[in-house]
Protein backbone atom coordinates (compact mmCIF):
# COMPACT_ATOMS: atom_id res chain seq x y z
CA UNK A 1 0.00 0.00 0.00
CA UNK A 2 2.99 2.42 0.56
CA UNK A 3 4.61 1.81 -1.85
CA UNK A 4 1.81 1.75 -4.23
CA UNK A 5 0.87 5.31 -3.10
CA UNK A 6 4.84 6.55 -3.29
CA UNK A 7 4.76 5.36 -6.98
CA UNK A 8 1.93 7.24 -7.16
CA UNK A 9 2.76 9.89 -5.66
CA UNK A 10 6.17 10.16 -8.02
CA UNK A 11 3.94 9.65 -10.85
CA UNK A 12 1.81 13.12 -9.80
CA UNK A 13 5.40 15.17 -9.35
CA UNK A 14 6.80 14.25 -12.53
CA UNK A 15 6.43 17.32 -14.17
CA UNK A 16 5.38 17.18 -18.09
CA UNK A 17 8.89 17.74 -20.52
CA UNK A 18 9.24 21.26 -20.50
CA UNK A 19 8.09 21.88 -24.16
CA UNK A 20 7.48 25.23 -25.62
CA UNK A 21 4.64 25.40 -27.57
CA UNK A 22 2.60 23.01 -25.51
CA UNK A 23 2.29 19.81 -27.53
CA UNK A 24 -1.26 19.00 -28.02
CA UNK A 25 -0.77 15.97 -25.90
CA UNK A 26 1.77 13.92 -24.34
CA UNK A 27 2.05 10.66 -22.13
CA UNK A 28 4.75 10.13 -20.83
CA UNK A 29 6.53 6.29 -20.46
CA UNK A 30 9.44 5.18 -18.22
CA UNK A 31 12.88 5.40 -18.66
CA UNK A 32 14.79 7.37 -21.34
CA UNK A 33 17.05 6.95 -24.87
CA UNK A 34 20.61 7.60 -24.09
CA UNK A 35 22.07 9.73 -26.52
CA UNK A 36 25.11 8.26 -27.33
CA UNK A 37 28.21 9.02 -29.51
CA UNK A 38 27.07 8.46 -33.14
CA UNK A 39 23.61 7.74 -32.81
CA UNK A 40 22.30 6.64 -35.86
CA UNK A 41 19.44 8.42 -37.64
CA UNK A 42 17.69 7.37 -41.04
CA UNK A 43 15.13 9.05 -42.55
CA UNK A 44 12.30 7.09 -45.22
CA UNK A 45 11.67 8.00 -47.94
CA UNK A 46 15.00 9.71 -48.34
CA UNK A 47 14.73 13.16 -50.49
CA UNK A 48 16.62 16.14 -50.37
CA UNK A 49 14.29 17.72 -47.60
CA UNK A 50 13.94 14.89 -45.30
CA UNK A 51 17.71 14.54 -45.22
CA UNK A 52 17.96 17.90 -44.40
CA UNK A 53 15.82 17.84 -41.38
CA UNK A 54 17.98 14.09 -40.58
CA UNK A 55 20.94 16.07 -40.63
CA UNK A 56 19.77 18.79 -38.59
CA UNK A 57 18.72 16.23 -36.17
CA UNK A 58 21.95 13.94 -36.39
CA UNK A 59 23.86 17.29 -35.45
CA UNK A 60 22.04 17.73 -32.76
CA UNK A 61 22.22 14.48 -31.21
CA UNK A 62 26.05 14.23 -31.88
CA UNK A 63 25.10 11.25 -34.66
CA UNK A 64 24.70 10.21 -38.37
CA UNK A 65 22.72 9.73 -40.94
CA UNK A 66 22.67 6.47 -42.03
CA UNK A 67 20.98 4.16 -44.86
CA UNK A 68 20.33 0.88 -43.11
CA UNK A 69 18.83 0.51 -39.66
CA UNK A 70 18.42 2.91 -37.27
CA UNK A 71 18.25 4.32 -33.60
CA UNK A 72 16.71 7.24 -34.53
CA UNK A 73 14.25 6.64 -37.19
CA UNK A 74 12.11 9.96 -39.30
CA UNK A 75 9.29 8.88 -41.58
CA UNK A 76 7.45 10.49 -43.64
CA UNK A 77 3.74 9.48 -44.10
CA UNK A 78 2.43 8.73 -41.47
CA UNK A 79 0.82 10.23 -38.39
CA UNK A 80 -2.40 10.01 -38.34
CA UNK A 81 -4.44 13.54 -37.67
CA UNK A 82 -1.50 15.54 -37.07
CA UNK A 83 -2.20 17.51 -40.16
CA UNK A 84 -0.27 19.72 -42.29
CA UNK A 85 2.83 20.86 -39.79
CA UNK A 86 2.24 17.75 -37.16
CA UNK A 87 4.39 15.33 -35.62
CA UNK A 88 4.16 11.79 -33.65
CA UNK A 89 7.49 11.07 -31.82
CA UNK A 90 7.91 8.11 -29.75
CA UNK A 91 10.79 7.86 -27.08
CA UNK A 92 11.60 4.57 -25.75
CA UNK A 93 14.43 3.10 -24.31
CA UNK A 94 15.44 1.49 -27.48
CA UNK A 95 14.68 3.97 -29.90
CA UNK A 96 13.06 7.01 -31.30
CA UNK A 97 10.57 7.65 -34.23
CA UNK A 98 9.29 10.60 -35.44
CA UNK A 99 6.53 10.34 -38.35
CA UNK A 100 4.75 13.18 -40.22
CA UNK A 101 3.09 14.08 -43.04
CA UNK A 102 4.92 16.44 -44.34
CA UNK A 103 8.82 17.40 -44.35
CA UNK A 104 7.48 20.48 -41.71
CA UNK A 105 6.19 18.34 -39.45
CA UNK A 106 9.71 16.42 -39.12
CA UNK A 107 11.08 19.47 -38.73
CA UNK A 108 8.88 20.51 -35.93
CA UNK A 109 9.41 17.43 -34.05
CA UNK A 110 13.30 18.09 -34.29
CA UNK A 111 12.05 21.25 -32.67
CA UNK A 112 10.68 19.38 -29.94
CA UNK A 113 13.66 16.88 -29.71
CA UNK A 114 16.06 19.79 -29.08
CA UNK A 115 14.04 21.00 -26.07
CA UNK A 116 13.63 17.82 -24.61
CA UNK A 117 17.30 17.13 -24.56
CA UNK A 118 18.90 18.32 -21.34
CA UNK A 119 21.29 21.36 -21.90
CA UNK A 120 23.39 19.73 -19.13
CA UNK A 121 24.20 16.81 -17.46
CA UNK A 122 23.18 13.24 -18.81
CA UNK A 123 22.07 13.42 -22.83
CA UNK A 124 19.09 11.90 -22.60
CA UNK A 125 15.69 12.07 -23.98
CA UNK A 126 12.29 10.92 -21.78
CA UNK A 127 10.11 8.36 -22.97
CA UNK A 128 7.18 9.61 -23.84
CA UNK A 129 4.57 9.99 -26.85
CA UNK A 130 4.03 13.17 -28.17
CA UNK A 131 1.12 13.89 -30.56
CA UNK A 132 1.00 17.46 -31.64
CA UNK A 133 -0.39 19.80 -34.48
CA UNK A 134 -1.42 23.89 -34.41
CA UNK A 135 -4.32 25.04 -33.58
CA UNK A 136 -3.22 27.98 -35.93
CA UNK A 137 -2.04 28.02 -39.55
CA UNK A 138 -0.05 31.66 -38.90
CA UNK A 139 2.48 32.09 -36.46
CA UNK A 140 4.33 35.15 -36.85
CA UNK A 141 6.84 37.37 -35.93
CA UNK A 142 7.43 41.06 -37.69
CA UNK A 143 10.75 42.10 -38.10
CA UNK A 144 10.95 46.46 -38.76
CA UNK A 145 13.73 46.55 -40.43
CA UNK A 146 12.98 50.20 -41.69
CA UNK A 147 13.34 52.16 -38.41
CA UNK A 148 16.50 50.58 -37.78
CA UNK A 149 18.02 47.76 -40.84
CA UNK A 150 19.13 44.52 -39.80
CA UNK A 151 22.00 42.86 -41.72
CA UNK A 152 20.71 39.40 -43.57
CA UNK A 153 23.04 37.45 -40.89
CA UNK A 154 20.77 38.87 -38.47
CA UNK A 155 17.30 38.11 -40.15
CA UNK A 156 18.73 34.94 -40.50
CA UNK A 157 19.48 34.44 -36.30
CA UNK A 158 16.26 35.92 -35.67
CA UNK A 159 14.80 33.12 -38.23
CA UNK A 160 16.70 30.47 -35.91
CA UNK A 161 15.19 31.43 -33.07
CA UNK A 162 11.60 31.53 -34.36
CA UNK A 163 11.90 28.29 -36.15
CA UNK A 164 13.35 26.48 -32.32
CA UNK A 165 9.54 27.72 -31.04
CA UNK A 166 7.63 26.79 -34.50
CA UNK A 167 6.61 30.03 -36.00
CA UNK A 168 6.12 29.81 -39.26
CA UNK A 169 5.87 33.45 -40.42
CA UNK A 170 8.06 36.20 -40.85
CA UNK A 171 6.59 39.35 -41.80
CA UNK A 172 8.95 41.84 -43.07
CA UNK A 173 8.53 45.72 -42.48
CA UNK A 174 10.50 47.13 -45.54
CA UNK A 175 9.77 50.47 -45.75
CA UNK A 176 8.53 53.44 -43.64
CA UNK A 177 9.16 57.23 -43.21
CA UNK A 178 12.66 56.51 -41.85
CA UNK A 179 14.23 53.80 -44.60
CA UNK A 180 12.99 52.04 -47.92
CA UNK A 181 15.04 48.39 -47.40
CA UNK A 182 14.79 46.33 -50.97
CA UNK A 183 16.32 47.11 -53.90
CA UNK A 184 13.62 48.04 -56.71
CA UNK A 185 15.37 47.69 -60.09
CA UNK A 186 13.04 49.64 -62.03
CA UNK A 187 13.27 52.65 -59.40
CA UNK A 188 16.26 51.98 -58.08
CA UNK A 189 16.86 55.30 -55.59
CA UNK A 190 14.42 53.98 -53.54
CA UNK A 191 16.95 51.55 -51.96
CA UNK A 192 20.31 53.86 -53.01
CA UNK A 193 18.67 57.40 -51.40
CA UNK A 194 15.50 55.86 -49.21
CA UNK A 195 17.64 53.31 -47.86
CA UNK A 196 20.29 55.26 -46.68
CA UNK A 197 19.82 56.25 -43.14
CA UNK A 198 17.79 55.06 -40.36
CA UNK A 199 16.03 56.56 -37.24
CA UNK A 200 18.44 58.72 -35.46
CA UNK A 201 20.63 59.14 -38.45
CA UNK A 202 23.01 55.94 -38.27
CA UNK A 203 23.70 54.67 -42.19
CA UNK A 204 20.46 52.14 -42.55
CA UNK A 205 21.17 49.82 -45.34
CA UNK A 206 18.78 47.94 -47.63
CA UNK A 207 18.38 44.27 -49.12
CA UNK A 208 20.13 43.62 -52.50
CA UNK A 209 17.06 41.12 -54.54
CA UNK A 210 19.60 38.27 -54.21
CA UNK A 211 20.35 39.13 -50.24
CA UNK A 212 16.47 39.23 -49.97
CA UNK A 213 16.63 35.91 -51.92
CA UNK A 214 18.75 34.12 -49.79
CA UNK A 215 16.78 35.30 -46.75
CA UNK A 216 13.55 33.92 -48.45
CA UNK A 217 15.03 30.91 -49.38
CA UNK A 218 17.16 30.80 -45.72
CA UNK A 219 13.39 30.75 -44.23
CA UNK A 220 11.93 28.43 -46.27
CA UNK A 221 14.61 25.60 -45.34
CA UNK A 222 13.16 26.29 -41.47
CA UNK A 223 9.42 26.15 -42.86
CA UNK A 224 8.75 29.64 -42.02
CA UNK A 225 7.31 32.08 -45.08
CA UNK A 226 8.46 35.39 -45.53
CA UNK A 227 5.37 37.81 -45.66
CA UNK A 228 7.10 41.35 -47.38
CA UNK A 229 5.12 44.70 -46.42
CA UNK A 230 5.86 47.92 -48.32
CA UNK A 231 3.68 50.05 -46.32
CA UNK A 232 1.29 52.46 -47.82
CA UNK A 233 -0.74 54.89 -48.67
CA UNK A 234 1.32 56.43 -45.24
CA UNK A 235 4.65 55.83 -44.07
CA UNK A 236 6.60 56.49 -47.29
CA UNK A 237 8.49 59.40 -46.62
CA UNK A 238 11.73 57.40 -47.79
CA UNK A 239 10.14 56.92 -50.34
CA UNK A 240 8.56 60.69 -51.49
CA UNK A 241 12.59 61.61 -50.79
CA UNK A 242 13.85 59.28 -53.36
CA UNK A 243 11.36 60.05 -55.79
CA UNK A 244 9.50 63.71 -55.44
CA UNK A 245 7.20 62.79 -58.02
CA UNK A 246 5.12 60.70 -56.04
CA UNK A 247 4.22 63.27 -53.57
CA UNK A 248 0.94 65.57 -54.09
CA UNK A 249 3.09 68.91 -54.56
CA UNK A 250 6.25 67.24 -56.12
CA UNK A 251 8.68 69.10 -53.87
CA UNK A 252 12.24 67.50 -52.98
CA UNK A 253 12.15 66.74 -49.37
CA UNK A 254 15.37 65.28 -46.93
CA UNK A 255 15.51 62.13 -45.86
CA UNK A 256 13.51 61.78 -42.05
CA UNK A 257 15.20 60.02 -39.12
CA UNK A 258 12.79 61.03 -36.56
CA UNK A 259 10.35 58.31 -34.70
CA UNK A 260 6.59 60.28 -35.67
CA UNK A 261 3.64 58.52 -37.23
CA UNK A 262 1.22 59.80 -39.76
CA UNK A 263 2.42 62.43 -42.00
CA UNK A 264 3.28 61.14 -45.10
CA UNK A 265 1.13 60.10 -48.08
CA UNK A 266 1.52 58.77 -51.86
CA UNK A 267 -0.60 61.02 -54.09
CA UNK A 268 -3.64 58.85 -54.74
CA UNK A 269 -4.58 61.26 -57.46
CA UNK A 270 -1.42 60.72 -59.75
CA UNK A 271 -1.40 58.19 -62.51
CA UNK A 272 2.66 57.61 -61.77
CA UNK A 273 1.43 56.44 -58.27
CA UNK A 274 0.04 53.49 -59.73
CA UNK A 275 2.80 52.75 -62.30
CA UNK A 276 5.09 52.95 -59.02
CA UNK A 277 3.31 50.44 -57.17
CA UNK A 278 2.60 48.20 -59.73
CA UNK A 279 6.06 47.75 -60.49
CA UNK A 280 7.42 47.85 -56.87
CA UNK A 281 4.37 44.71 -56.26
CA UNK A 282 5.28 43.38 -59.38
CA UNK A 283 9.09 42.66 -58.42
CA UNK A 284 8.29 41.58 -54.78
CA UNK A 285 5.73 39.28 -56.05
CA UNK A 286 8.40 37.52 -58.04
CA UNK A 287 11.29 37.39 -55.80
CA UNK A 288 8.47 36.45 -53.17
CA UNK A 289 7.26 32.75 -52.96
CA UNK A 290 4.62 32.76 -50.21
CA UNK A 291 1.36 33.97 -51.67
CA UNK A 292 0.72 36.94 -49.51
CA UNK A 293 1.56 40.61 -49.80
CA UNK A 294 1.55 43.14 -47.11
CA UNK A 295 0.31 46.74 -48.07
CA UNK A 296 0.89 48.08 -44.91
CA UNK A 297 -2.59 50.69 -44.72
CA UNK A 298 -2.15 52.02 -40.85
CA UNK A 299 -1.74 55.53 -39.98
CA UNK A 300 -2.60 56.95 -43.00
CA UNK A 301 -3.63 60.26 -41.23
CA UNK A 302 -1.99 62.37 -44.02
CA UNK A 303 -4.44 60.74 -46.47
CA UNK A 304 -8.19 61.84 -46.79
CA UNK A 305 -10.57 59.28 -46.43
CA UNK A 306 -11.99 58.60 -49.68
CA UNK A 307 -8.82 58.74 -51.21
CA UNK A 308 -7.83 56.01 -48.80
CA UNK A 309 -10.74 53.82 -49.64
CA UNK A 310 -9.69 54.50 -53.74
CA UNK A 311 -6.44 53.88 -52.72
CA UNK A 312 -6.38 50.80 -51.34
CA UNK A 313 -9.55 49.09 -53.68
CA UNK A 314 -6.47 49.43 -56.36
CA UNK A 315 -3.96 48.15 -54.86
CA UNK A 316 -5.26 45.14 -53.78
CA UNK A 317 -5.98 44.34 -57.75
CA UNK A 318 -2.61 45.30 -58.60
CA UNK A 319 -1.72 42.50 -55.67
CA UNK A 320 -4.04 40.17 -56.62
CA UNK A 321 -3.31 40.63 -60.64
CA UNK A 322 0.21 39.66 -59.69
CA UNK A 323 -1.10 36.54 -58.40
CA UNK A 324 -0.90 37.41 -54.48
CA UNK A 325 -3.42 38.05 -51.82
CA UNK A 326 -3.41 41.32 -49.89
CA UNK A 327 -2.75 41.57 -46.28
CA UNK A 328 -3.22 44.85 -44.77
CA UNK A 329 -3.66 46.55 -41.07
CA UNK A 330 -6.74 46.69 -40.01
CA UNK A 331 -7.32 49.94 -41.45
CA UNK A 332 -7.88 48.57 -45.07
CA UNK A 333 -11.06 47.25 -43.68
CA UNK A 334 -12.57 50.52 -44.71
CA UNK A 335 -12.17 49.49 -48.39
CA UNK A 336 -13.53 46.54 -50.61
CA UNK A 337 -12.14 43.22 -49.79
CA UNK A 338 -12.46 39.66 -50.61
CA UNK A 339 -12.46 36.47 -49.21
CA UNK A 340 -8.36 36.28 -50.75
CA UNK A 341 -7.96 39.34 -48.10
CA UNK A 342 -6.39 39.23 -44.72
CA UNK A 343 -6.54 42.33 -41.94
CA UNK A 344 -3.83 42.11 -39.18
CA UNK A 345 -5.45 43.74 -36.15
CA UNK A 346 -3.23 45.65 -33.58
CA UNK A 347 -5.59 48.35 -32.47
CA UNK A 348 -8.25 47.41 -29.61
CA UNK A 349 -9.83 51.00 -29.20
CA UNK A 350 -13.61 49.91 -30.32
CA UNK A 351 -13.49 51.95 -33.32
CA UNK A 352 -10.67 49.98 -34.79
CA UNK A 353 -12.46 46.71 -33.61
CA UNK A 354 -14.94 47.47 -35.76
CA UNK A 355 -12.58 47.69 -39.02
CA UNK A 356 -11.62 44.01 -38.26
CA UNK A 357 -15.59 43.12 -38.14
CA UNK A 358 -16.17 44.99 -41.34
CA UNK A 359 -13.68 43.01 -43.10
CA UNK A 360 -14.66 39.57 -41.56
CA UNK A 361 -18.36 40.58 -42.84
CA UNK A 362 -16.59 40.97 -46.72
CA UNK A 363 -15.51 37.42 -46.21
CA UNK A 364 -11.78 38.49 -44.97
CA UNK A 365 -9.49 36.88 -42.23
CA UNK A 366 -7.75 38.30 -39.87
CA UNK A 367 -4.40 37.91 -38.02
CA UNK A 368 -4.10 38.72 -34.24
CA UNK A 369 -1.22 41.32 -32.95
CA UNK A 370 -3.45 43.62 -30.36
CA UNK A 371 -0.76 45.66 -29.29
CA UNK A 372 -1.30 45.22 -25.64
CA UNK A 373 -0.37 41.64 -25.87
CA UNK A 374 1.44 40.85 -28.90
CA UNK A 375 3.75 44.17 -29.41
CA UNK A 376 7.25 42.94 -28.79
CA UNK A 377 8.09 46.63 -28.39
CA UNK A 378 6.20 47.64 -25.53
CA UNK A 379 7.80 48.13 -22.06
CA UNK A 380 7.79 45.29 -20.17
CA UNK A 381 7.09 47.68 -17.07
CA UNK A 382 8.42 51.65 -15.54
CA UNK A 383 12.15 49.64 -15.57
CA UNK A 384 12.51 49.03 -19.02
CA UNK A 385 14.87 51.11 -20.65
CA UNK A 386 13.93 50.16 -24.28
CA UNK A 387 10.41 50.33 -26.06
CA UNK A 388 7.66 52.72 -26.27
CA UNK A 389 4.57 52.36 -24.13
CA UNK A 390 1.52 53.64 -26.24
CA UNK A 391 -0.27 50.23 -25.47
CA UNK A 392 0.80 50.39 -21.86
CA UNK A 393 3.51 47.99 -20.30
CA UNK A 394 3.11 44.30 -21.28
CA UNK A 395 4.38 42.07 -18.94
CA UNK A 396 5.43 38.51 -19.82
CA UNK A 397 2.15 37.64 -18.42
CA UNK A 398 0.53 40.00 -20.45
CA UNK A 399 2.13 38.88 -23.56
CA UNK A 400 1.07 35.21 -22.80
CA UNK A 401 -2.29 35.34 -21.04
CA UNK A 402 -5.10 36.06 -23.83
CA UNK A 403 -6.73 34.26 -26.23
CA UNK A 404 -6.79 34.86 -30.03
CA UNK A 405 -9.91 33.85 -30.73
CA UNK A 406 -11.90 35.82 -28.01
CA UNK A 407 -9.88 39.07 -28.17
CA UNK A 408 -11.73 41.23 -30.47
CA UNK A 409 -15.56 40.80 -28.94
CA UNK A 410 -18.05 39.16 -31.61
CA UNK A 411 -15.36 37.97 -34.36
CA UNK A 412 -16.32 34.98 -35.75
CA UNK A 413 -13.38 32.36 -34.19
CA UNK A 414 -13.55 30.73 -37.91
CA UNK A 415 -12.07 33.73 -39.33
CA UNK A 416 -8.77 33.77 -37.12
CA UNK A 417 -5.65 32.60 -38.99
CA UNK A 418 -3.87 32.97 -36.39
CA UNK A 419 -1.31 35.71 -34.22
CA UNK A 420 1.44 37.48 -35.14
CA UNK A 421 4.07 39.84 -32.75
CA UNK A 422 5.61 42.74 -34.21
CA UNK A 423 8.67 43.91 -33.19
CA UNK A 424 8.65 47.77 -34.16
CA UNK A 425 12.28 49.45 -33.80
CA UNK A 426 11.88 52.88 -33.12
CA UNK A 427 14.09 52.33 -29.54
CA UNK A 428 15.75 49.08 -30.92
CA UNK A 429 19.58 50.11 -32.34
CA UNK A 430 20.52 46.53 -32.03
CA UNK A 431 19.95 43.30 -32.47
CA UNK A 432 20.57 42.18 -28.63
CA UNK A 433 18.07 45.00 -27.60
CA UNK A 434 15.97 43.30 -30.48
CA UNK A 435 16.19 39.97 -28.89
CA UNK A 436 15.74 41.44 -25.29
CA UNK A 437 12.25 42.73 -25.95
CA UNK A 438 11.64 39.96 -27.89
CA UNK A 439 12.46 37.15 -25.52
CA UNK A 440 10.73 36.03 -23.42
CA UNK A 441 7.58 37.07 -24.90
CA UNK A 442 7.33 35.94 -28.69
CA UNK A 443 7.64 32.14 -26.83
CA UNK A 444 4.67 32.94 -25.15
CA UNK A 445 3.57 34.36 -28.74
CA UNK A 446 4.43 30.73 -30.14
CA UNK A 447 2.57 28.97 -27.60
CA UNK A 448 -0.58 30.92 -28.14
CA UNK A 449 -0.32 30.10 -32.06
CA UNK A 450 0.48 26.44 -31.63
CA UNK A 451 -1.07 24.89 -28.30
CA UNK A 452 -5.11 24.40 -27.74
CA UNK A 453 -6.55 26.85 -25.79
CA UNK A 454 -7.52 24.28 -23.43
CA UNK A 455 -5.01 23.23 -20.70
CA UNK A 456 -3.27 26.47 -21.25
CA UNK A 457 -2.54 28.21 -18.39
CA UNK A 458 0.17 31.21 -17.10
CA UNK A 459 0.79 29.62 -13.50
CA UNK A 460 2.34 26.10 -15.50
CA UNK A 461 3.54 28.14 -18.87
CA UNK A 462 5.87 30.11 -16.17
CA UNK A 463 7.70 26.96 -15.70
CA UNK A 464 8.30 25.97 -18.62
CA UNK A 465 9.45 28.99 -19.54
CA UNK A 466 11.65 28.79 -16.63
CA UNK A 467 12.79 25.64 -18.00
CA UNK A 468 13.90 26.87 -21.07
CA UNK A 469 16.71 29.37 -19.88
CA UNK A 470 19.97 27.61 -20.22
CA UNK A 471 18.62 26.63 -23.96
CA UNK A 472 17.89 30.25 -24.04
CA UNK A 473 21.27 30.78 -22.27
CA UNK A 474 23.20 28.44 -24.55
CA UNK A 475 22.43 29.76 -27.86
CA UNK A 476 23.77 33.24 -26.59
CA UNK A 477 20.24 34.87 -26.46
CA UNK A 478 20.32 38.30 -24.60
CA UNK A 479 16.90 37.61 -23.10
CA UNK A 480 15.00 39.52 -20.46
CA UNK A 481 15.30 37.56 -16.86
CA UNK A 482 11.71 38.79 -16.17
CA UNK A 483 11.17 38.29 -12.72
CA UNK A 484 7.81 36.78 -13.27
CA UNK A 485 9.54 33.72 -14.30
CA UNK A 486 11.29 30.93 -12.19
CA UNK A 487 14.17 31.02 -14.44
CA UNK A 488 16.43 28.09 -14.39
C1 LIG B 1 2.07 51.87 -34.61
S1 LIG B 1 0.93 49.35 -35.35
C2 LIG B 1 2.50 51.61 -35.89
C3 LIG B 1 3.94 51.68 -36.21
C4 LIG B 1 4.77 52.02 -35.02
C5 LIG B 1 4.22 51.32 -33.80
C6 LIG B 1 5.05 51.53 -32.58
C7 LIG B 1 1.01 49.97 -36.71
C8 LIG B 1 0.30 49.28 -37.76
N1 LIG B 1 1.69 51.12 -36.86
O1 LIG B 1 4.17 52.59 -37.25
O2 LIG B 1 6.08 51.65 -35.25
O3 LIG B 1 2.93 51.78 -33.55
O4 LIG B 1 4.60 50.72 -31.53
Amino acid sequence: MGALLLAAVAMTTTPPPAVIPKPASIAIGSGAFVVRKGTTVSVSPATAETRRVGNDLAALLGGRLVAGPAKVKLELGGGRGVGAEGYELTVASEGVRLVAGTSAGLFHGVQTVRQLLPVRGPRRLPAAVIRDRPRFPWRGAMLDVARHFRTVRDVERFIDLMALYKLNRLHLHLSDDQGWRIAISKWPRLATHGGSTQVGGGKGGYYTQRQYAAIVRYAAERYIDVVPEIDMPGHVHAALSSYPELACDGKPSALYTGIEVGFSSLCVAKPVTYRFVDDVIGELAALTPSPWIHVGGDEAAATKRADYVRFVNRIRQIVERHGKRMVGWEEVGQATLDAGSIVQHWNLEGAKSALSQRAVAQGAKVIMSPAAHAYLDMKYDASTRLGLQWAGFSSVRDSYAWDPARVVPGLAAAAVLGVEAPLWSETVRTMADAEYLAFPRLIGIAEIGWSPARGRSWSEYRLRLGAQGPLLAALGVNYYRSPEVPWR
